[in-house]
């Protein structure tokens, strides 16, 4: 069982930094900073139709360290084992007349892309070593982590204004033009804006946040990995995205946020039968997000779990972006009492649950658990902590 904590972080920036000696020459990173990866409480396929959504940063992240250099190339190391492509990558600084472009290898284009979308400029050079301990195609935001590392990483190298906001922007512009998956803005923002011991409520459309503190010693949030590798980039995630733009379009509205639940019904003559089960999850979860942060706010947990077992079941019907793996892990932990509730978290597809409980519940639940998925399940406990921070090495 995997016990994230802050330590494991500095064992990483450890590590990252002894890698950049050796591959540098010798001499220690002048900058060392983090990003974290995210669980989203609730509020699923909802940020790219304006809606709420409810994520925590995670003590698990993405390191980076380095420093500038004056012949004006960038080279970057990674850390990451399972990279079946070359770990090094070497490309001159990005200027007006020569843009960097997506290529190979392709864990490189999500700090290419960052690096592109910059807001303030001319950037030198750098050598640099990236590190992760987010699991990769887990649906814990292992991209944006790195992208918001990366951004954190060039501030120190030549500071912008410091917005974060337009920061987070950026790292979804990277991700949307550099990646090629068109994302909402929520890992983004989470991963630069999460605040220990709170969760975020995020409203897309306006772009306000508020934190919902999450300290009580009683409770537990467990992440549970069903091993199943989630790949965002194929058709669904774009393929959902365009059927909620179709669904507001029948309906005469700029995005699904407009449209209640009442409305739909109205006009499902409207819509084929696919495209309305599209709608009707997201009308439900961002009204169901909006609750579910007022009960946690008031420590409601037996409603905010019935809320999450809700979104899953309208996720595995409505919007089909569950698998069988995700539906035998909720279901197996809603079989535990002390459970109040669970759900997938991410995109879909493979990925992580995340699961609330009471404290004393937690060895009973990670057994039962174990004992009834047909996998292999990985586990960790991770506190709500800080968005991207300057490390000391
Ligand atoms: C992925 C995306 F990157 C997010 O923007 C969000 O849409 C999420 O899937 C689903 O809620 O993580």
């Amino acid at each position: 069982m995997a016990e994230p904590r802050e330590a494991e972080l500095c064992l990483l920036l450890a590590a990252a930094g002894e890698m950049y000696r050796e591959a540098f020459g010798g001499a220690a990173p002048e900058i060392a900073v983090s990003a974290p990866g995210r669980v989203n409480l609730i509020g699923e396929h909802t940020d790219y139709n304006q809606g709420y959504v409810l994520p925590m940063a995670l003590q698990l992240g993405t390191v980076l360290v380095g420093s500038p250099t004056q012949d004006g190339m960038i080279s970057i190391l990674t850390a990451a084992e399972e990279a079946d492509e070359p770990k090094r990558v070497q490309f001159p600084a990005p200027t007006e007349s020569s843009p960097l472009r997506a290529g190979e290898p392709r864990w490189a284009n999500y700090m290419k892309g960052v690096i592109q979308h910059y807001r303030a400029g001319p950037l030198p050079g750098f050598n640099a070593v990236v590190a992760s301990n987010v699991p990769l195609g887990g649906g814990l935001s292992s991209s944006a982590s790195l992208e918001v590392a990366t951004y954190t990483f060039l501030q120190q190298l030549c500071p912008d204004d410091g917005d974060l906001v337009a920061k987070a922007l950026a790292c979804q512009k990277a991700e949307h033009t550099f990646a090629g998956m068109p994302c909402g803005i929520m890992d983004q923002f989470i991963s630069v804006m999460g605040k220990e011991g709170h969760a975020l409520l995020i409203d897309c459309r306006s772009l306000e946040t508020q934190l919902v503190p999450l300290t009580d010693p009683g409770l537990v949030v467990l992440i549970t990995n069903s091993n199943v590798r989630h790949t965002l980039t194929g058709s669904e995630y774009p393929t959902r995205r365009r059927q909620c733009e179709e669904a507001a379009r029948a309906l005469g509205k700029a995005s699904l946020r407009e449209v209640c639940m009442a409305d739909l019904e109205a006009a499902k003559a409207l819509l084929n039968e696919e495209v309305y089960r599209r709608a009707r999850h997201v009308i439900g979860e961002i009204e169901r997000t909006a609750q579910a942060a007022c009960v946690l706010q008031a420590r409601d947990y037996s409603t905010f779990g019935r809320l999450m077992v809700e979104s899953h079941n309208s996720l595995r019907d409505d919007y089909e972006v569950s698998c069988p793996e995700l539906d035998e892990l909720v279901a197996a932990a809603m079989e535990v009492s002390g459970v109040y509730g669970s759900r997938m978290t991410g995109g879909g597809f493979g990925g992580c649950t995340v699961t609330l409980l009471e404290a004393g519940a937690t060895e009973k639940a990670v057994q039962h658990i174990k004992e009834k998925y047909s996998g292999r399940a990985t586990f960790y406990f991770t506190k709500p902590s800080d968005g991207a921070k300057v490390q000391r090495l």
